[in-house]
């Protein structure tokens, strides 16, 4: 059957590109209908009661959460899935040793056979979005087909979508990335994220979880994105980006790179501490950052997304007041528990279990029970204007000037509270060298150790040894670069209590690469960077911290620490830049050197 427009639908484009290649899909996925969606306030209403009619959602209590709506993903579906996405570029060196690749006729002759009608008795959404401000000449187009309802709203919510899209794109342009998406059977043997950098093509079949589904995100904002930031000389980065005001008026501007699930949330969204009177920390986007060289010659960033999908366990009034406030009003919740009488619930939030759950799965819980009733990803999506602590510069079409950028992994031990480099490539390395042990965010064991450059390890579009070449070169196109620290909140003792209290507390280290970059703090010089001496931090206040455990460098460690990351090194391969294993050779020697006058 050919897929048609509902009777009577006008379509909203005369992009001749752009219909014929709905029709195109149209015509392999074969829906019963194909429905351009608009962004409009009436048609979220519509779609929303068409989602709960067909059991998609479920009416949250609209007196405790107006506008809120919960859905169960298939049990199969919650995460996503890094071993069965692909990078499909002509060849594998492309591709690199740290993504998996598929080569593209194979990939699209493979995935298409899933396609195949599988659309049939359903909607194909044509989702029309912007990725960045929409007046921004530095935003970019997509266009996301989907099969789901429930990725058509989330997409209403995490990025600007409809008629503003199709607007923009224009009657003629043929720039847009081209997003095809089914959940399809929702079978695990039969789900494949593929990205196409080359075509400016994505096809995702097989998941309805938001990383693997929600293309502008994931797929677009980053792996295709870093694509074309290498070729037009820019930086897509899996980063947050703050604004920290000072009691004076003062507003700087932080971009910082943490693996999924490590608290970049948090940081964006950060209450700091009573000691810290008139300051004042703004979210500019919580995931993403695009970066480009301004007139000025600084590094000036923008957040292309327009929502948060944040993790929803651990999230509460005092880890993140902003984000519970984010949540309470057009929300949608995914794989929470929730209560009988409509409201949510999750491991970590303020209130204790009640007596009984409708758990993640749908199955009554009881208080008690060793499941957890949240799932550990299970998620919410949420408007960013609902955040209190927006940043006004957040839908600025030219973005904000970037100070300083922050890369930090979750490591017990070795690396210290906060490191500064020495220079750009020092700065690169560090972020290139970044290891964390892992969570629930990706399917695979939880707890393992792995080098993350960049926290991209899952999100580069291309080989991982050019894209460290790409941001050390970075350094000749930014004549103001900012400056570049690492930092590490999850370091532990010895008998595994945390050492630094975290959330609001990491004021006092911001504050430090703050006053760093404005040339007003002391540091001490290690073999491995700069760090804080005791002195040097504002520590009034604080509780619960170790801070001389915290911000020790332990050259014995630091020595098996290095030497580890030649293993990481060579897995790169050939196209890893040459400065970065002098670099660590340098450090090495100079850490053997320093341990050797110490005996
Ligand atoms: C995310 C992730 O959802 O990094 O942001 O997994
Ligand atoms: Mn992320």
């Amino acid at each position: 059957m050919r897929a048609t427009v509902e009777a009577g639908e006008k379509r909203p484009t005369s992009n001749a590109q752009l219909l014929s290649w709905v029709d195109e899909m149209g015509k392999m996925c074969k829906p019963d209908r194909i429905y351009w969606c608009d962004g409009s306030a009436e048609e979220k209403k519509r779609l929303t009661e068409e989602a709960v009619a067909s059991k998609t959602l479920i009416a949250l209590d609209h007196e405790k959460l107006p506008g809120c709506y919960y859905h169960h993903s298939n049990p199969s579906d919650v995460a996503r899935v890094e071993h069965i996405t692909f990078i499909c570029t002509p060849t594998k060196e492309e591709a690199g040793p740290t993504n998996n690749w598929m080569e593209p006729k194979e990939a699209y002759q493979k995935l298409a056979g899933i396609y195949d009608g599988a659309m049939k008795g359903r909607t194909m959404y044509v989702v029309p979005y912007v990725m960045g401000p929409s007046r921004s000449p530095f935003s970019k187009v997509g266009i996301e087909l989907t099969d789901s309802v429930y990725v058509a709203l989330n997409m209403g919510i995490m990025t600007r979508m409809g008629k503003v899209a199709l607007d923009r794109l224009g009657p003629e342009s043929k720039e847009f990335n081209k997003g095809l998406h089914a959940v399809a059977d929702c079978n695990p043997d039969r789900r494949f994220i593929c990205h196409f950098p080359q075509d400016n093509t994505i096809w995702s079949v097989g998941s309805g979880y938001g990383g693997n589904a929600l293309l502008g995100k994931k797929c677009l904002a980053l792996r295709i994105a870093s694509y074309l930031a290498r070729n037009e000389g820019w930086l897509a980065e899996h980063m947050l980006i703050l604004e920290a005001e000072s009691p004076t008026g003062e507003s700087q501007y932080v971009a910082a790179a943490f693996p999924s699930a490590c608290g970049k949330t948090n940081f964006a969204m950060m209450i700091p501490p009573g000691e810290f009177k008139g300051w004042k920390i703004r979210t500019v986007g919580d995931d993403i950052a695009w970066m480009r060289v301004g007139e000025d010659g600084r590094l000036w960033a923008v957040n292309p997304e327009f929502g948060y999908f944040g993790v929803a366990p651990g999230t509460n009034r005092k880890t993140n007041p902003n984000a519970m406030e984010s949540i309470k009003k057009d929300t949608l919740y995914t794989n929470v528990a929730r209560t009988k009488d409509g409201d949510v619930w999750w491991e970590g939030i303020d209130s204790e279990a009640p007596a009984e759950l409708i758990d993640w799965k749908g199955q009554v819980w009881k208080k008690g029970s060793t499941e957890k009733a949240a799932h550990p990803n299970s998620r919410f999506t949420a408007p960013m204007q609902n955040n209190p602590a927006l940043s006004p510069f957040a839908d600025d079409p030219k973005g904000v000037p970037i100070s300083a950028i922050v890369f930090g992994g979750r490591r017990s031990t070795t690396v210290p509270l906060v490191l500064q480099s020495f220079n750009w490539t020092h700065g690169v390395y560090l972020g290139a060298t970044m290891g964390s042990e892992t969570t629930a965010a990706a399917t695979g064991a939880v707890g393992v150790v792995r080098r993350d450059p960049m926290a991209m390890l899952p999100f580069c579009g291309y080989d991982m040894g050019t894209y460290l070449g790409h941001w050390l070169s970075m350094q000749g196109r930014i004549p103001n670069p900012p400056k570049i620290f690492l930092v590490n909140w999850f370091r532990k003792s010895q008998d595994g209590k945390w050492l630094w209290p975290g959330y609001g507390d990491n004021m006092r280290v911001l504050k430090w690469m703050l006053d760093r970059c404005a040339g007003r703090a002391g540091a001490l010089e290690t073999p491995l960077g700069f760090t804080p001496r005791e002195g040097d931090l504002e520590l009034r206040g604080l509780k619960d911290a170790d801070i001389a455990a915290a911000t020790k460098i332990d050259l014995k460690e630091w020595e098996a620490e290095l030497e580890s990351q030649s293993e990481w090194f060579q897995k790169l391969g050939k196209t890893l830049p040459g400065a970065l294993e002098h670099q660590r050779q340098l450090l090495l020697l100079q850490v053997k050197a320093t341990l050797a006058a110490s005996k």
